[in-house]
């Protein structure tokens, strides 16, 4: 029997299937999971899997608890350089805007980006993917802009496919080339624009190296009309998009997004009660990314209740990325969007299993423990769901199982 082929049971566990519809955590107990080579074809109670007992490879998960692979579904974590420098700037006091305008900031990560090989990209890169698979995530998405030109994204969006190959871990490649004006635009943003919309995504797509397209919708970066040009151009294409919306002011990026039925709006800490419900009607998930509010020492918390009343779906990433959240725990994540946003344990946990999926257009094959999504696992060392919210920088993952294995 191949590999691919094998049965295996995850036996004597606590499940936390997060199947839709479920109350809670879909919570299981005594359960078990069985997969047959890469996929689930049951998770429920342990008596019911019996009759799948005699041609399987057996785990005794000794009472683990198993939740579906972590996902995050929203990260920058390739790009080459560090701005360690730039934190100390802003420790003595000068501003995020201060060091943009000194030439740091985004600037200085696309330069180290644009000089960096694609093999460099890839070495730097990696070991902040293995530190979030260390805990569990099974799937990840990755964002370009960094580069600001088309062989520059190339590389990133390259990079990003080529750490797929080298881990056990599913990527889904997001092209950011609206992220910030290249200095060689600096006075010519429709000419950027026109770049982005109608060069690099249409060639990018073609070779591939695109699963959906973003944009840094804000003062300091693109305007509504702006986006929405490049948008055209990615439905054209067949391409979901996705927008990082209403971060550091209420910009319209929630309505556009919703306007063009996007997967997520990300950040969202100024987002309006019409932006949830504008969301909640087009089935736009709230990506937050707490990591970035900490660092930024914002004050403005997304507005979670509007997300809840309007029954927005709330996903929790990391938002790995130089500046404003250099942040390789998907965990911590959690703690700071229950700490400082009040999320519950069950929308946190949500936040990185169906709904995050769900931020990904993933939500047919991850996310959640059933039959027929991918077998993709979390088994932990821990007596209760919330202690993966409760504890600051301690990693109790027994075993991470990606695609049955
Ligand atoms: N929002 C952010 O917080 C980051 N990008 C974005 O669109 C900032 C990225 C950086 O400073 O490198
Ligand atoms: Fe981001």
């Amino acid at each position: 029997m191949t590999a691919d082929r094998e049965t295996t049971i995850w036996r004597n566990a606590r499940l936390a299937t997060f199947v839709k519809g479920a109350p809670g955590l879909g919570v299981v107990e005594p359960g078990a999971i069985v997969a047959h080579g890469r996929r689930i074809v049951f998770a429920g109670l342990e008596h019911d899997a019996r009759r799948a007992r005699n041609s399987a490879r057996i785990v005794d998960c000794e009472g683990r608890w198993i939740t579906p692979g972590l996902i995050d579904c929203h990260t920058h974590l390739v790009y080459a350089g560090s701005r360690a420098a730039e934190f100390e700037a802003r420790l003595a006091g000068a501003s995020y805007e201060d060091i943009a305008r000194a030439g740091g900031g985004i600037a200085s990560t696309v330069r180290a980006t644009r000089a960096a090989s694609e093999d460099e990209l890839v070495r730097q890169s990696l070991p902040r993917l293995d530190a979030l698979l260390a805990e569990g995530v099974t799937t990840v998405e990755i964002k370009s802009g960094y580069g600001l030109d088309l062989a520059t994204e190339r590389k990133m969006l390259r990079a990003a496919r080529r750490l797929a190959e080298g881990r056990r871990v599913e990527v889904r490649a997001t092209f950011l080339g609206a992220h910030a004006l290249p200095p060689e635009f600096a006075e010519n943003r429709a000419g950027y624009v026109a770049e982005v919309a109608d060069a690099m995504l249409p060639a990018l797509a073609a070779e591939g190296l695109v699963d959906a397209v973003d944009g840094f919708c804000e003062g300091v970066a693109f305007s509504r009309q702006e986006m929405r040009r490049v948008f055209v151009r990615a439905k054209s294409l067949g391409l979901p998009v996705k927008l990082h919306a209403e971060q550091l002011s209420n910009s319209g990026g929630a309505a556009l997004a919703a306007e063009f039925g996007a997967l997520s709006a990300e950040h969202l800490e100024y987002a309006s009660e019409e932006d949830a419900a504008a969301m909640a009607r087009a089935g736009v998930v709230a990506t937050l990314a707490p990591g970035a509010f900490y660092m930024l020492r914002e004050t403005k918390v997304p507005p979670i209740d509007l997300f809840r009343r309007y029954g927005v779906p709330m996903a929790v990433s990391t938002d790995c990325n130089p500046g404003t959240s250099p942040m390789t725990s998907l965990l911590l994540a959690l703690n700071m969007a229950a700490t400082l946003f009040r999320l519950t344990v069950e929308e946190c946990l949500a936040g990185i299993t169906l709904n995050a999926a769900r931020a990904l257009g993933l939500e047919a094959s991850a996310g959640s423990l059933e039959p027929g999504k991918w077998a993709d696992l979390a088994i932990w060392d821990i007596e209760r769901p919330a202690e993966l919210v409760y504890r600051l920088g301690f990693n109790p993952l027994h075993a991470r199982v990606w695609r049955g294995r």
